[in-house]
């Protein structure tokens, strides 16, 4: 049975504390809308995202009272009366990512950018997200989780996995050429490095520290560039391309100095992928070069359904691998302390 109400971790107003409740409501069976579902987690990824949204620190805000979260896996316990032709079925395990709601009937959606959806609801931002026990989603939206992968394993594959998926979906890149992974010690950046390599490229990882360094070349980086040390970025990645610069940079830096080189260390015609969302940072380029160099700056956004169901099935082939510490959803604060610092290799996965 259904309880009436569940441990969650709510921000009760914009940049005000965490607070870890056991009073928060469930949407009961029989109050679903057609089309919408009740999962029960097991666990949930925390995302740079969600302690951005935490502190209302990006130019839209998010709701309040908010429950965060966007990175779940669980199984479906109720799905809404009178919904018809539904994928899942209750007891499927599924996913939840940051794209909660899209219509699938506007012109973005028809074209498969359901992340630009007129009707979108975004998971821990628009609407609940997953630092909860149960939540609600929609039949047409969740992920299916194969057998052979486990939660807590799929769990940052629903948003670090399918964003730096795309990202380098979009790059274009082919295999053995460089590409630049600022931010390769962070939880999308790690993934970056695994998928980066499944697609057969040559990795150069950009970040910070001991940890961080043992990480990226653990997980396959061809090349590390500690970015606090390095007395020259520019000229690290083109000594190591062996004179012309890298194919590509997913830039996944939560700080805008992971973007400032990009250009310049790129070779003629290569691709930025912007992906890290700093709060209020401009993209520094010189212009001259950007032309000059043919570079393309490309703005990269989580993923479509798609790119959701073929990152989840390269992690599940056991291709790529989330490292992570698994923690109770009462060190969500915690977690974000440690996120601002830095000091997260990999990411944090909480357990309900
Ligand atoms: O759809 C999207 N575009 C999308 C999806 C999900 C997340 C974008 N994001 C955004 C987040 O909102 C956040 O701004 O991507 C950014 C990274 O998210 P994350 O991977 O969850 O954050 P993290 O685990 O804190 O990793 C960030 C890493 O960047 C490094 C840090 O050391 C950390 O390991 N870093 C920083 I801060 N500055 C750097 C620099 N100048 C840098 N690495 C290299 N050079
Ligand atoms: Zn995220």
């Amino acid at each position: 049975s259904i309880p009436k109400v569940q441990r969650a971790a709510v921000v009760q107003s914009t940049g005000s504390a965490v607070e870890v409740r056991d009073d928060y409501p469930v949407k009961q069976p029989d109050e679903l809308a057609p089309g919408e579902c009740l999962i029960r987690l097991h666990c949930t990824g925390v995302c740079h995202t969600d302690l951005h949204a935490a502190k209302g620190d990006w130019p839209v805000p998010p709701k309040v009272p908010l429950v965060g979260g966007h990175e779940g896996v669980g199984e479906i316990v109720a799905i809404g009366k009178n919904t018809s032709n539904s994928p899942v079925k209750v007891g499927d395990r599924v996913g939840i990512k940051w794209i909660a709601y899209s219509c699938l009937n506007c012109e973005n959606c028809l074209k498969g950018l359901e992340q630009n959806c007129a009707n979108v609801k975004l998971s821990g931002y628009t609407t609940d997200g997953t630092f909860c026990q149960y939540l609600v989603s929609w039949v047409n939206c969740v992920t299916p989780v194969p057998d052979g992968i486990d939660s807590e394993a799929a769990a940052s594959i629903l948003c670090a996995g399918v964003t730096v998926y795309r990202a380098l979906k979009y790059s274009q890149s082919l295999p053995h050429e460089w590409v630049v992974l600022p931010g390769a010690g962070g939880g999308l950046g790690h993934l970056a490095i695994q998928y980066a390599k499944h697609f057969g490229l040559r990795v150069i990882a950009i970040d910070t520290g001991e940890e961080k360094r043992q990480l990226c070349e653990k997980l396959g980086a061809d090349a590390w560039i500690d970015f606090k040390t390095s007395s020259d970025i520019v000229a690290d990645v083109k000594k190591i391309t062996g004179g012309p610069g890298a194919h590509a940079a997913v830039v996944t830096a939560a700080s805008p100095s992971g973007y400032t080189q990009a250009v310049d260390y790129l070779r003629e015609g290569g691709r930025l992928m912007a992906v890290g969302l700093p709060a209020d940072a401009k993209l520094e380029a010189s212009i001259f070069f950007t032309v000059f160099k043919n570079i393309q700056i490309i703005g990269s956004y989580v993923g479509n359904r798609q790119d959701a169901v073929e990152a989840v099935r390269i992690a599940a082939a056991g291709k790529v691998k989330v490292y992570y510490a698994s923690k109770p959803l009462s060190q969500l604060t915690q977690t974000y302390e440690d996120m601002s610092q830095g000091k997260i290799a990999g990411r944090v996965i909480l357990t309900m």
